[in-house]
């Protein structure tokens, strides 16, 4: 293990030591559970608005990694469907809704109104949606949102149909003509009295391909950092950025999950000299799998879409949990991290963290469980990375 690496290992701790080390041990483990329960109880809602027939509803598939004939997903199509608010829950994480709304534009069309009537207060931020150009009901919307406090985002969708009608021009290029829909909606949306506007283009069918990074990007810049988690695992697992940033997010966790486990478990695990919460490890990594999209459930779906089967998929990753993870899998890679774990990296843990020498080898288990998860975590984003270029290609 190099000392970067311990580095971390001890860094991950700074937030938390202060108000560990002055409690004892079932005080302490409440806190830390108090401290990760809370993190999953953060609620998420994105309102999705624009006029009927712009491709909310199927927006609102899109974002939550759904087709639109799934069980669970918003009904889409040529006929607006949606005259109330209606939530949609993230199948993996049910705090994150994402709400079709009711079309605006219709000739009576009054934002506040409009605004009311969706309870705009329950929204994190809200996605406006237009299909073509944007119109007078969109910047009313947008600055009363604004005036509301509330945040929001310029969606223009159907970038895929527009692409394919430019097409047909001679000198077709491609990023020439997003530059040029682009620049075309954020002057539109300048003439209608939007100061400074940011248009993202988006195909609902490929949501991965356009202006969905940049997006993303902004949606978390400019969340409160404790919603921001929420996000990151919450976003279809469909762009390399994605990826890393998912990761991210759940490495954020693993000093306090090696922690807990640490403090919890009482009793050595056989061939080890320490002991393991192995349940809580063994949530832990399923997360990882479930937040990637590995999951056989999730895995069998992108099969089903890309033509590919399991076998193929599977046999791209690496991750030495792919065919189960159990205990005995487990085990065998708590084992071999054990054996990067240095005795002072040991020894400066158990001292920041006074308690974990009142438990069976505190500080070495604290060591392996946090690289052991580290190191599956590498493992399972790579396999996520290999598994998502060989759905789509290499244009991610
Ligand atoms: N080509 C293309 N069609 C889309 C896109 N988004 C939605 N649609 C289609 O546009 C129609 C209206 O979409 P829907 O989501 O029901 O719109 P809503 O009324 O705003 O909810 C449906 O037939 C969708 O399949 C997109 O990005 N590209
Ligand atoms: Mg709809």
């Amino acid at each position: 293990m190099d000392v970067s690496e311990e580095y971390d290992m001890m860094e991950d701790l700074e937030d938390i030591k202060e108000s560990i080390s002055t409690q004892d041990l079932p005080s302490a483990i409440h806190t830390i559970n108090k401290y990760l329960k809370k993190q999953d109880l953060v609620e998420l809602n994105i309102g999705v608005t624009g006029e009927s027939g712009s491709g909310k509803s199927t927006f609102v598939n899109a974002f939550r990694g759904l087709g639109d004939d799934e069980e669970g997903s918003a009904k889409t199509g040529p006929v607006e469907t949606t005259m109330e608010p209606q939530d949609y829950s993230h199948p993996k994480y049910k705090n994150v809704k994402v709400w079709d709304l009711p079309g605006i534009g219709t000739p009576n069309f009054k934002a506040d109104e409009y605004l009311d009537l969706v309870e705009f207060e329950r929204y994190d931020f809200f996605i406006i949606i237009a299909s073509d150009r944007f119109r007078e009901c969109h910047t009313q919307l947008a600055k009363e949102i604004m005036r509301m406090g509330k945040n929001f985002y310029f969606v223009r969708s159907k970038i895929d149909t527009t692409i394919d009608a430019e097409k047909r021009k001679k000198n077709f290029d491609q990023e020439k003509t997003l530059d040029i829909i682009r620049e075309d909606c954020e002057n539109g949306l300048k003439k209608i009295g939007i100061e400074d506007p940011v248009v993202f283009l988006i195909a609902n069918f490929e949501l991965g391909k356009y202006d969905l990074n940049l997006l993303q990007e902004r949606m978390e810049k400019e969340l409160p950092q404790h919603k921001r988690r929420a996000l990151l695992l919450a976003l279809p697992n469909i762009t390399l950025e994605i990826n890393e940033k998912k990761k991210k997010a759940l490495e954020a966790n693993i000093g306090k999950v090696a922690l807990q486990s640490a403090l919890v478990a009482t009793v050595p695990l056989p061939g080890l000299s320490y002991a393991v919460d192995l349940v809580l490890v063994k949530k832990e990594i399923e997360m990882y799998y479930n937040t990637f999209g590995l999951d056989d459930p999730s895995l069998q779906k992108l099969c089903d879409k890309s033509g590919k089967t399991i076998e193929e998929m599977k046999s791209r990753m690496k991750s030495p949990l792919r065919f189960g993870i159990n205990k005995a899998s487990i085990l065998s890679l708590l084992g071999a991290a054990s054996v990067f774990v240095a005795e002072n990296a040991v020894e400066y843990v158990a001292s920041l963290i006074p308690l974990l020498g009142t438990v069976v080898a505190g500080g070495m288990s604290y060591m392996t469980v946090s690289r052991m998860l580290k190191r599956a975590l590498n493992d399972i984003a790579e396999d996520a990375r290999d598994v998502l270029i060989a759905s789509v290609g290499t244009d991610v």
